[in-house]
């Protein structure tokens, strides 16, 4: 058989994933395919030439590699980079997780966030605490601005929710977009005008070189302060890479921050020493923001291997120069 005849035919699905998701993915994905074409990591077993696409969330680096005639890769959530890191990853497509369900999820954590600001939630429990019955005056949510980072498919969607409540949005992206509603800035020229506006800073970027430690001290000394929020508020469901802790607690401490609500931290697990699992205007989430229902994905992969055995371009590729 020729190499070309021989990745023609390899059409074994490798599954290769961390965490509790696993065994349902395989079970899953042997329903949909049928046991007898999918290996799962690490009892895939060899030769790895029958693998035709790899199902990877943060996978060994090295893995894909040992699959000669890969034809895809599908990475089992939105942000790529873990995958991305690997330094032998092949020159094959990489599908990125993109739907509804996802972006529905993570806007629920965003729009959850973002109304415990405006709602004063964590003064309201306080008072609890102490047995206090007192009203505070309550801004309308047309007073308030929430800065979008990453006008992607995620930072779009709930850009919509927040204006549907009627915040007023702003974003910020790498390119210009337009956004029904939204006032929308990019590039470094755009960023400081952002800024400027932003009470509640919400990011939504993925982990890339340009992005990452971009949340510094420096930067969110820029946010407004002065407005119905009563100070800025950071909101990070994108990715940990992009913030820098330290300089969260030192923005908490001299008041550039007056709170954040983090889901994603440079280093997962969060280690136990971090000062801000014990802030008190730090709310720690772990990394749980939105994963998409794994029925969906798993339906979205089998569009796409039919569309790729069809010879039609995979959609919601990865652009690798780009690095999201
Ligand atoms: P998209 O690729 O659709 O959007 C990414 C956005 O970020 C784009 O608007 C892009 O700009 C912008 N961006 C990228 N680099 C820069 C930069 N250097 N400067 C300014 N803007 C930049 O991604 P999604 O919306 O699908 O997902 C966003 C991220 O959310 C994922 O990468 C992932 O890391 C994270 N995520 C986290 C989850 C969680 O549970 N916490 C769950 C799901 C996703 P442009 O439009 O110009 O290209
Ligand atoms: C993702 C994530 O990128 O879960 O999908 O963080």
């Amino acid at each position: 058989m020729t190499r070309a005849s021989a990745a023609m035919q390899a059409d074994a699905i490798l599954l290769a994933a961390e965490g509790e998701q696993a065994e349902l993915y395989a079970r899953l994905l042997r329903a949909r395919f049928g046991a007898q074409r999918v290996r799962v990591w690490p009892q895939q077993g060899e030769p790895l030439s029958e693998i035709g696409y790899a199902c990877v969330w943060k996978a060994p680096h090295g893995l894909p590699a040992r699959c000669p005639n890969l034809k895809a890769i599908f990475n089992l959530g939105a942000g790529a980079d873990h995958l991305l890191a690997d330094p032998v990853l092949p020159d094959v497509p990489v599908v990125r997780a993109v739907h509804r369900d996802l972006s529905m999820r993570v806007s629920e954590y965003v729009v959850l966030h973002v109304l415990m600001v405006h709602r004063r939630q964590r003064l309201y429990d306080a008072q609890q605490r102490e047995g206090v019955w007192q009203v505070h005056a309550q801004p309308g949510a047309n007073e308030m601005t929430v800065g979008i980072m990453g006008l992607g498919h995620i930072g779009q969607h709930a850009a919509g929710l927040l204006r549907a409540l009627g915040f007023n949005v702003v974003g910020w992206s790498r390119t210009q977009k337009s956004v029904p509603g939204v006032e929308t800035f990019h590039g470094d020229a755009g960023l400081d005008a952002f800024l400027a506006r932003t009470e509640i800073l919400v990011c939504l970027l993925p982990a890339t070189p340009q992005t990452e430690g971009l949340l510094n001290l420096a930067l969110l000394r820029k946010l407004r302060r002065d407005g119905a929020a009563g100070g800025a508020f950071l909101i990070n469901a994108g990715r940990g890479r992009v913030q820098v802790d330290a300089d969260i607690v030192a923005a908490l401490e001299e008041g550039a921050l007056a709170g954040a609500a983090l889901d994603v931290f440079p280093v997962e697990p969060l280690p136990a020493d971090s000062p801000l699992w014990r802030h008190p205007r730090v709310t720690v989430t772990p990394h749980n923001a939105g994963d998409i229902a794994p029925e969906i994905l798993v339906e979205e992969i089998a569009r796409q291997i039919a569309r790729c055995e069809r010879g039609l371009p995979l959609e919601n590729t990865i652009d690798r120069t780009r690095g999201y």
